[in-house]
């Protein structure tokens, strides 16, 4: 490690005094004036984190739905998952590292994370479509060199789309081609596979109006538009040429306002869907015919895809274990509906994805999905074998529900929750099913809720336990929540402090959208 070289480098790169930051659920996420030097330091972070696994590591340069003004990064472990948390503390470490201090921080990670120095690193890198985004991607790469990582720039990529690129490069091909033609290409392929075997064909089930955010995602699915196009038609609306990204749009703003984004044109009762600025959450909506505008969000997607698989697999008789992944965001009707209807497990994690990808992967088919429209489903190895062998034995019905997991397997993002994948699978299994976006809707009706944002000196006084839904600081809160609760019917609500921004959100749900707005409100005050 030339530490001179660091120091030289870094000062180019210089702290901007005072700033203090964490690595949080989605990684350094700030103004982008401000977020120079964490570049630098990450590029420098993710050659050790390169040496240390022997794998090509990803850094991402996004902040996702925040505004275009902001900008963030995350690094990307090899099997295109989040960032080991143990890694994330030296992450904090490095990023509030004062100028003199690099060179011994950089020497304390390797140390204590045991980093072979000698090992050679590999990087890639990709970036959203932020103006401050090109520029910020130079820094990463100026840390991977000083430090002599070896480094691919994909350039423009969607966030999900730079956790393939990792995922396949560090299973030697095996999962897909590591390119951005590879990308489209597995997954294309896929879905026309599996959508041939639909049924209901009719132009209805052909076309798709989608919001990408002004941001990447109308880039990237412009591109790939053409290896689907026979079997869907997608029309982009806020596609970057006029509007500003996140700004009124995109699945954030459709679902916290739960209304439909500027520019989108709605006819009653057609599909419409929303991406989020980096593309890795998906909303479906659509407006019926009295004009009611109506949010198909995370929790609906995970039980449309989990009724799905759970059918295929009863046609298969194979008797492998699905379990359904949520926050405590997931709209309680879902919850319910999952465990009492479709009976399956249902379990709740702390927000955040890595939470959900994790106890996802104990079973045979993880299905996770945040309310926001964060998620994907996971299949373990023996599952991915054991159907892939099934597909070549079974005859008839049943080898063609194997043929169709199989499709499922490739069209899914294994590594992290992907819009255009998300959406992809959607599109097929509603006309597999024949299903109007209504009658998905119909499922269950969603309890009415409200998510409230409250500013507070110090967040980090409140802290909870059990998937966040109960407060265990400050004393009091949650007696006071409790009775709260109590004076409303199906209520439920929590308070977390936010891990992307400086507030605390409140969540609050009950029988009526009167009682869940005063509810929330009431907790609000007693956050204050
Ligand atoms: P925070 O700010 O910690 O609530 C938000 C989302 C998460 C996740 C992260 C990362 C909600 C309530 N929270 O986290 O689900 O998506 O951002 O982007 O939507
Ligand atoms: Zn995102």
């Amino acid at each position: 490690m030339d530490l001179d070289a660091v120091t030289k480098h870094s000062a180019l790169h210089a702290k901007p005094n005072g700033l203090i930051l964490q690595y949080g659920t989605a990684g350094f996420r700030m103004k982008a004036e401000h977020l120079d030097h964490v570049m630098f330091r990450m590029g420098l972070l993710a050659v050790l984190r390169s040496k240390y696994t022997k794998s090509t590591i990803g850094v991402m340069v996004t902040a996702s739905h925040n505004p275009e003004e902001d900008n963030g990064v995350k690094l990307v472990d090899p099997l295109g998952e989040m960032l080991a948390p143990s890694w994330e503390e030296h992450a904090t470490c490095l990023a509030n590292a004062e100028e003199e201090d690099m060179q011994s921080v950089l020497m304390d990670i390797s140390e204590k994370a045991a980093v072979d120095l000698q090992q050679d690193a590999f990087v890639v890198i990709g970036r959203d479509t932020r103006p401050s985004s090109q520029k910020l991607s130079q820094s990463v790469i100026d840390g991977v060199t000083v430090l002599g990582g070896q480094f691919h720039d994909y350039g423009l990529l969607t966030t999900p789309q730079l956790h393939y690129m990792v995922y396949c490069r560090n299973t030697n091909g095996q999962y897909g081609k590591a390119t951005i033609e590879g990308y489209y290409q597995k997954l294309s392929k896929a879905f026309v596979e599996l959508t041939k075997q639909a049924f209901c064909s009719g132009d209805e089930y052909r076309s798709l109006k989608v919001d990408c955010a002004n941001g990447i995602g109308a880039l990237k699915l412009r591109e790939m538009e053409y290896y689907f196009s026979q079997e869907l038609s997608v029309q982009l609306y806020n596609d970057g040429t006029k509007g500003k990204l996140n700004h009124l749009c995109g699945a954030d703003f459709v679902k916290s306002h739960q209304k439909p984004p500027q520019g989108m044109e709605m006819k009653s009762n057609e599909r419409c869907c929303s991406f989020d600025g980096d593309a890795d959450r998906i909303v479906y909506y659509y407006h019926d015919a009295d004009g009611h505008f109506h949010l198909i969000d995370g929790d609906k997607i995970a039980t449309l895809i989990s009724s799905f698989l759970k059918e295929l697999l009863l046609e298969i008789g194979e008797s492998l274990n699905i379990g359904v992944v949520q926050t405590a965001y997931a709209n309680g009707s879902s919850t319910r509906y999952l465990k009492e209807v479709m009976k399956v497990p249902v379990y709740c994690t702390k927000t955040g994805v890595k939470h959900l990808h994790h106890k996802a992967q104990e079973f045979d088919i993880g299905v996770y999905f945040e309310a926001n429209g964060h998620g994907t489903v996971l299949f373990s190895k023996a599952a991915e074998m054991k159907i892939r062998e099934l597909a070549k034995e079974l005859e008839d019905k049943k080898r063609k529900a194997a043929k169709m997991l199989e499709n499922v397997i490739d069209l899914f993002n294994q590594a992290a929750g992907d819009a255009i994948s998300d959406m992809l699978v959607i599109e097929a299994i509603l006309a597999l099913k024949g299903l109007t976006v209504q009658q998905w809707d119909a499922l269950y009706t969603d309890l009415p809720n409200r998510q409230l944002k409250v500013k507070v000196a110090d967040r980090q006084l409140i802290s909870t336990t059990d998937a966040e839904r109960q407060a265990v600081t400050p004393p009091g809160l949650q007696e006071a929540i409790n009775d709260l609760v109590k004076k409303y019917e199906l209520s439920r609500a929590f308070v977390r402090p936010s891990g992307t921004e400086d507030i605390v959100r409140v969540y609050a749900e009950a029988d009526s959208q009167e009682s869940a707005d005063s509810l929330a409100y009431e907790v609000s005050v007693a956050v204050f």
